[in-house]
């Protein structure tokens, strides 16, 4: 509903509300085996929401001038969040591949701490998965958000994935969808380092951890970080 405004959206509504945990998380289920409601009856509810037109993102004419421009940079995003589906056919082409890593053999060919990271890396499992199933939905809409292939089936992302480069860096898991500070503190510090620019962090907390506050300043990337989710006031923000 962010793409395009014309005055009336269908807004879905989870029955099944979130709820807040003391520590990092994306979104969180109450029982079921995915990380996001089971879909069913009882589930959703759908209603008509009016609103003002032409209040969105005006994503066209930006697509018109970006697909005019004569030079364009790469650049790699960062999406510290769940694992992604990294063969979805929205996103295999938006999938960064890491350029000093030979995959499968075993060795930490770059040099930097991660054998075999070749699409980033599981800071939740400290593996190099950074797909797990049903409990990466989350990471994969985020990732569909930024750089869904354009002109595929289904939905397009805001950018040209030609161009914007996904990094998976997985630091929420379990059904959950929950992680620990530490774990995006490694994250963050792995994108800077292997020239991420741009860093997405669609996650709340209700806590607050000085060293990953510190670590986003001293970090020259950009933050896109979620506000607002669940309406909680923290004085610190
Ligand atoms: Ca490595
Ligand atoms: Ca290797």
């Amino acid at each position: 509903m962010g793409f395009e405004n014309d005055g009336e959206f269908r807004l879905i509504e989870l029955v099944q509300k979130f709820k807040y945990v003391d520590n990092l998380y994306s979104e969180v289920n109450n029982g079921g085996n995915l990380s996001i409601p089971k879909p069913g009856p009882g589930n959703y509810e759908s209603k008509v929401t009016h609103a003002v037109s032409g209040i969105d993102i005006n994503i066209q004419p930006a697509w018109s001038l970006y697909d005019q421009a004569q030079n364009k940079r790469s650049v790699i995003v960062a999406i510290i969040d769940t694992g992604i589906d990294i063969n979805h056919q929205e996103l295999r082409n938006a999938i960064w591949t890491n350029p000093g890593e030979i995959d499968g053999d075993g060795i930490d060919n770059d040099g930097n701490g991660y054998v075999d990271d070749i699409h980033g890396w599981n800071f939740y499992s400290n593996n190099n998965k950074v797909f797990s199933g049903s409990e990466d939905s989350h990471g994969t809409h985020a990732a569909g958000t930024i750089s869904a292939s354009r002109g595929s089936y289904g939905i397009a992302g805001i950018t040209d994935n030609n161009y914007v480069k996904i990094m998976p860096l997985k630091a929420l898991g379990g059904k959950e969808g929950v992680g620990s500070p530490d774990a995006v503190i490694k994250a963050i510090k792995y994108a800077e380092e292997k020239g991420a620019s741009i860093c997405n962090l669609s996650m709340g907390t209700t806590g607050y951890s000085e060293e990953l506050a510190q670590t986003m300043k001293n970090s020259h990337m950009l933050f896109v970080v979620s506000c607002g989710n669940g309406g909680v006031f923290r004085p610190w923000l």
